[in-house]
């Protein structure tokens, strides 16, 4: 079966002081979840202070996007090949925050996911609707779009080493999180979507959930046969209720 994976997208937040103290105490929550895979994406400036606080812990971490080029005149890029050196075990690609405030096309999407994996980091590909293209009953198009723009670039084998994570705009820190059914569905859809091509693939793939996850859904979210752990932004910032999350997969 599938192990649970439970990450947290710390988004632009932290300072020196709050980085130290939140990864000292996810150090024995994660130690304690044996059986779940816990990951932090904190803002690139603080890997190297994030790396030498994790030490040998059970943490994996990486970044929340990555350039599409690994070196050259790309100001204010980091490449994949940098977060690598740092000891960077995923990157976020395609986040809902990304396509919107940053203009990133599914096109871009897919090739950042080939980059990051082509350099030896595994994509955490953000995929999810709109509120107003769930309203018009598009979720399924939406979300097979863009999976579609990675397989036409890479393959669907690339799935074979990366994760999904499916996040519904609509639910991105609004505190209205989909429910357990409603985040199913689309999961179950995505897997079987994903079946059609390549049946071992899907079955392998770990499909986060993300969108205002707290403790309190989380268990619930986590009961779901197609719902292998969570991205987490907002509660991923409190040790102890991303501890809670991490003890619920
Ligand atoms: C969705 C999620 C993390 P939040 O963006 O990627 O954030 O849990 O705050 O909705």
């Amino acid at each position: 079966m599938r192990t649970p994976l439970v990450m947290g997208n710390w988004k632009l937040n932290g300072t020196k002081d709050s980085v130290t103290a939140l990864v000292n105490g996810l150090i024995e929550p994660a130690k304690a979840a044996t059986g779940v895979q816990t990951a932090i994406c904190p803002p690139v400036v603080f890997l190297g202070q994030v790396e030498a606080l994790v030490g040998d812990a059970p943490i994996a971490y990486g970044a929340q996007d990555a350039s599409v080029n690994t070196s050259g005149a790309f100001t204010g890029e980091n490449s994949p090949v940098m977060l690598k050196e740092f000891g960077c075990t995923y990157s976020l690609v395609g986040h809902s925050e990304r396509r919107q405030y940053h203009n990133e096309t599914d096109e871009v999407v897919a090739a950042k996911f080939k980059a990051i994996q082509e350099n030896g980091l595994v994509p955490v590909l953000c995929i999810g609707e709109t509120l107003e293209e769930n309203e018009a009953g598009k979720t399924e198009a939406v979300v097979e779009t863009q999976l579609k723009a990675v397989i036409d670039l890479c393959g669907v084998e690339a799935f074979e080493n990366a994760v999904i994570a499916y996040e519904p705009v609509w639910a991105i820190g609004t505190g209205k999180s989909a429910t357990s059914e409603q985040a199913q569905a689309v999961h179950a859809h995505i897997r079987g979507w994903l079946a059609s091509q390549n049946a071992s693939v899907a079955e392998k793939v770990q499909i986060l959930y993300g969108g205002s996850v707290k403790a309190a859904t989380a268990k619930e979210l986590f009961s779901q046969a197609d719902i292998d752990g969570a991205l987490v932004g907002g509660a991923s910032l409190l040790a102890d209720e991303f501890g809670a999350i991490i003890a619920a997969a």
